[in-house]
């Protein structure tokens, strides 16, 4: 018998440094309204989805940027996002910056998604492991990329959740260039990865790979998507937010690794796909039938870390 599940991606555009959080808010119910005309379930929004992309400038004091982040998940700014989409049965996964403090009461501030189901639980929440860019200023740049700044990473990892009538797992931007990121979800049995992402078009430490933003972006998810026999769905703040061009062509990824959806703007924009998340066994079952043929024991130096061969000096 299919499980059959309608994914969508929505996309946002630029989110200006000085839009109120109520009109994002009202930006991402009216995507809302637009997934449910299409019967979407389950509908990702993107990366750091409630602000404008705030680590493209270095502040010393980070406080200075407490209103971007968010200590309670919904809250205030955020209760008609989520009353909205359990009154229309649409379960969301939600980037946002949190500030959150431990046992001791110590700060800590992650790039987080949370996870909701069709009846408005909280299925699961996901802190960024690989946290990309700077901590310092790096004034040579035209804007920064302080994420080291405004971040650290997720104690939690990669986990997976059962939600949706599948195995579901998530990751936030940066982490989608790192196979490992998949595969560690894909050997807790992922059927459905999801993903935002703001990605500057330009890479101040070598523009020449500007030119290959969108293909790196595909290419990524989409060997993800197929090595480990999974969905995924890919979406972007996108278009040019506060000067910085930023990529969109969200997407949503078959088991095959084939983009079955694709956004066509770079603004606001949901993509639709109807799937069957048996059809990951497909590839599970056959090609990565990880217990068949893998071989763990050559792998080992994948989680110790690099051993570096030095190359033979030329003579
Ligand atoms: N953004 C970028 C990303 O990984 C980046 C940073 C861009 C790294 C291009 C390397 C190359 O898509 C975030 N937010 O991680």
């Amino acid at each position: 018998m299919a499980r059959l599940i309608s994914l969508g991606a929505a996309q946002l555009g630029p989110i200006s440094k000085d839009d109120t959080k109520a009109q994002v808010v009202d930006r991402l119910i009216a995507l809302l309204h637009h997934a449910a005309e299409q019967a979407i379930e389950l509908l990702v929004f993107p990366e750091l989805a409630l602000t404008t992309f705030f680590p493209r400038w270095h502040v010393e004091d980070v406080t200075e940027f407490d209103h971007y982040y968010h200590t309670e998940m919904p809250d205030a700014d955020t209760q008609k996002l989520f009353d909205e989409a359990k009154r229309l049965r649409i379960g969301f996964a939600l980037g946002y910056a949190e500030l959150a403090y431990d046992e001791a009461g110590k700060e800590h501030r992650y790039n987080t998604t949370i996870l909701m189901d069709r009846d408005g639980n909280m299925v699961g929440k996901y802190r960024k492991v690989h946290i990309p860019g700077h901590k310092d200023p790096e004034p040579w740049r035209e804007f920064q990329h302080a994420e080291r700044h405004y971040f650290e990473p997720g104690p939690e990892g990669f986990g997976v959740w059962n939600a949706f009538g599948g195995v579901v797992g998530m990751a936030i931007c940066n982490d989608r260039r790192w196979s490992e990121t998949y595969r560690v979800m894909g050997l807790q049995g992922a059927e459905l990865i999801l993903i935002g992402y703001n990605t500057p078009l330009h890479y101040a430490p070598d523009p020449t790979q500007n030119a290959l933003a969108g293909f790196h972006n595909h290419l990524v998810m989409q060997s993800g998507a197929y090595q480990n026999g999974a969905f995924v769905v890919g979406v972007a703040k996108g278009g040019i937010e506060e000067g910085v061009d930023s990529l969109a062509q969200s997407v949503i990824i078959a088991p095959s690794g084939q983009i079955i959806a694709q956004a066509i703007t770079t603004g606001d924009e949901v993509i639709q796909a109807r799937v069957d998340l048996d059809f990951c066994f497909t590839y599970k079952g056959n090609v990565f039938d990880f217990d068949k043929y893998r071989t763990p024991h050559h792998y080992t130096k994948i989680a110790e870390g690099p051993q570096r061969y030095e190359p033979e000096p030329q003579e």
